[in-house]
């Protein structure tokens, strides 16, 4: 996981490995090893209390989702109704696919156990006895892992009947998803969990009312659910004593791009990318940042100008733009934001339902415009064009994805629109094409 060339690490005390703390122990990933961590120590404390008093302790301890809209985890557990007589679920999103993003993935590969051993804790918390994992389907090595993990919880008493003696039944499926990229978001993963075509429902009702089979469900993010044993085992105080007062804890970030040491580093909530910068061995040598985004491609995108923001859901957000996945892709002066805003639009475009008109129809027509600007055809009148559309997307599409899609178009109108005019008055890219790459 932590890279070893180029620049060195910063030993300032600013990484606080905890979901990441023995990835590079050999076999990180078997019981045992996770034995040896405080492993599965949480549930029993969690086992030891009332369901509901599990769920007040970690809304005490102030977790927030980490798939990428920061949701407090502990008010949506308490969403669940009592004594509806219906069976309630949880579901772990595991699609992780947002441009940029590689945190889920890793944290599975090298320490699934956490991730296991919080669904115990959310399912008894919830009271449900049926668990899913949704994973991202072309990962099949991550699908393996989990797979052997499980049958290892199942051997060791952690999962089946009657739960470390505590009364507790529960069964974890794991399911792989075929690749697309809005399974990810929490109604459309459902309906594909069902055996349906992916494709969003309309929220309310939100699945902790009506879910998975249509009762009471839970939707959580990989690195939420797995935060939760070591909150539960050292306490919700020693959580709050990371980050800030409104994000508290330690989270992974992705770094990519243009950075010396790309990888995941798992630091508090707050600190700023000129920090990670710092313990990642900074811009590859002899380059600038020129821009960025903090949380994969859906978010808007940053500048130099950004790197003291602090890094958590209230300081990025009065910045202009939102944490979400913490994916942090950093390009240097070497990279052409037109194309790099192409590229992420021809993704949209590609993975876009197709359910409601301005996202289906929207994104095709920036493709074709951002191609044409690309490739130096474009008039001036394009910019206006492309704002538009994008204003005709944002806030008018049935779900997330067309608001990421016209994030980028934004931001980088905002911050680049000069370089957009070098194209069309220079009629081509005024980068030099050897030197001009996007990840270096
Ligand atoms: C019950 C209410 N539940 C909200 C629940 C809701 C959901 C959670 C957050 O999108 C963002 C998106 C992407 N009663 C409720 C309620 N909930 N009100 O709270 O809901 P919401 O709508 O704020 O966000 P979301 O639909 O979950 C997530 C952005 O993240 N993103 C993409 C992420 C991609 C990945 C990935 O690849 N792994 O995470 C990146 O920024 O654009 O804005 O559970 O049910 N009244
Ligand atoms: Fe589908 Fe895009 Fe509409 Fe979402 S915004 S429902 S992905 S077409």
């Amino acid at each position: 996981s932590r890279p070893e060339a180029g620049g060195e690490i910063n030993p300032e005390k600013l990484l606080t490995p905890v979901l990441s703390a023995f990835w590079d122990q050999p076999e990180p990933w078997t019981l045992e090893t996770y034995r040896r961590h405080e492993g599965y120590e949480g549930l029993r404390k969690a086992l030891a209390m009332p369901p509901d008093d599990v769920i007040a302790y970690v809304k005490d301890s102030g977790l927030r989702g980490r798939g990428g809209a920061g949701f407090p985890t502990g008010m949506k557990w308490q969403f669940i109704p009592q004594g509806d007589g219906k069976p309630h679920y949880l579901v772990v999103n595991a699609d992780e696919s947002e441009p940029g993003t590689c945190k889920d993935i890793p944290l599975l590969f090298a320490n699934p156990h956490s991730l296991i051993e919080g669904i115990v804790i959310a399912c008894h918390a919830i009271r449900s006895h049926h668990a899913f994992i949704y994973l991202r389907g072309e990962v099949v090595p991550v699908l393996r892992r989990l797979h052997e993990a499980v049958r290892e919880a199942y051997a060791a008493g952690y999962l089946g009947k009657n739960i470390l003696g505590s009364g507790l039944d529960l069964d974890v499926i794991v399911h792989a998803g075929a690749g697309a990229y809005i399974c990810g978001e929490e109604t459309a993963l459902l309906d594909s969990l069902e055996g349906r075509r992916g494709q969003p429902r309309l929220r309310p009702p939100f699945p902790a009312v009506a879910g998975l089979y249509a009762c009471p469900t839970v939707v959580n993010n990989v690195e939420s659910i797995a935060s939760v044993p070591a909150i539960m085992n050292r306490g919700k105080d020693w959580f709050r004593s990371m980050g800030s007062e409104k994000s508290p804890g330690f989270t992974l970030y992705s770094l990519s791009g243009h950075v010396t040491n790309p990888g995941q580093y798992e630091a508090p909530l707050g600190v700023t990318l000129r920090q990670l910068l710092d313990m990642s061995g900074g811009m590859r040598r002899g380059h600038r940042l020129k821009f960025w985004t903090p949380g994969g491609s859906s978010t808007p995108m940053f500048t130099d100008e950004h790197l003291d923001v602090p890094l958590d859901y209230e300081g990025v957000g009065a910045a202009g733009s939102m944490l979400g996945t913490k994916a942090l892709q950093c390009f240097d002066e070497t990279t052409c934001v037109v194309r790099a805003v192409t590229r992420w639009t021809e993704f949209y475009a590609h993975e876009s339902c197709g359910k409601c008109t301005p996202c289906r129809e929207g994104t095709y027509w920036l493709v074709q415009l951002l191609r044409d600007i690309e490739a130096g055809k474009g008039v001036m009148d394009d910019l206006d064009k492309i704002d538009d559309i994008a204003d005709n997307i944002n806030g008018k599409s049935f779900c997330a994805l067309g608001d990421g899609a016209a994030s980028p178009i934004f931001s980088s109108l905002k911050y680049f629109r000069e370089e957009y005019e070098q194209h069309i008055t220079g009629k081509g890219c005024p980068f030099d094409p050897a030197k001009s790459t996007l990840w270096g």
